[in-house]
């Protein structure tokens, strides 16, 4: 058994398992990961096994267990310093942390408008004005991210991949799912998010997974 065990769910719908896994990816660790599928009569007591909140994703590292994937993405920047999962400097990374905060409570016409469906193609489906202005300023924030800080080696928001990108990355599949166009600054970030190989890995992941639910809103 590995020292690490994620809990997630459905690949193809569930961002918020997206994000930590991504991040859990990034510091290197070998890990096991268990899919609990959503919408199931055993859903609830499966995940209560190993979610105290009923929700998902969770991790188990060590005798450490955490719930909620910006707690997740924060406990591994915090135990993993090497990943880089937070910038350095101070001012980049209080950005990096609001950044990441504004998405996971923030965005929820976008969030139930354009649901993660990572496999699936729904040409301009769902885009309300309100959904507009969720996507408005979402490209707002990787500009000034590329912008002020986005100067090291690799395209991501902090010049190198942070949490803030692991928290933005289900916006890129949902752009790419509901055909949303990106400008010169914002697309080559989406585009170099998508290419990551452990991106590519969850969606071969998502695409062969059996289970298919019409009305998500994850
Ligand atoms: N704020 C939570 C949201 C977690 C959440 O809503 N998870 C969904 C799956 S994506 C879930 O576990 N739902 C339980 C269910 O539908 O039974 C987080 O960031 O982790």
């Amino acid at each position: 058994m590995a020292e690490a065990t994620i809990y997630l769910a459905n690949k193809n719908y569930s961002s918020w398992s997206l994000r930590p896994w991504l991040a859990l990816k990034r510091t290197g660790l070998a890990f096991d990961e268990e899919v609990i599928p959503l919408r199931q009569t055993t859903t609830r007591s499966d995940i209560l096994r190993h979610s105290p909140s009923g929700k998902l994703p969770a991790l188990r590292h060590g005798d450490a267990l955490v719930w909620d994937s910006l707690a997740i993405c924060e406990y591994l920047a915090e135990t993993f310093p090497e990943a880089r999962l937070l910038p350095q400097d101070r001012l980049a990374r209080a950005m990096a942390r609001s950044v990441s905060a504004e998405m996971h409570s923030g965005f929820a016409a976008l969030r139930s408008h354009l649901p993660m469906n990572m496999r699936s193609s729904f040409p301009n489906r769902g885009v309300t004005p309100e959904v507009t202005a969720d996507i408005n300023r979402i490209t707002a924030i990787w500009r000034e991210c590329r912008a002020r800080f986005g100067g090291g080696d690799e395209p991501f928001l902090f010049g190198h991949f942070t949490i803030a990108d692991a928290m933005y990355a289900p916006v890129v599949s949902r752009f790419r799912t509901y055909k949303i166009e990106l400008d010169e600054i914002t697309l080559p970030y989406a585009d170099a998010i998508w290419a990551m190989p452990e991106l590519q890995e969850w969606l071969v992941a998502a695409t062969n997974e059996p289970m298919i639910i019409d009305d998500a809103e994850f």
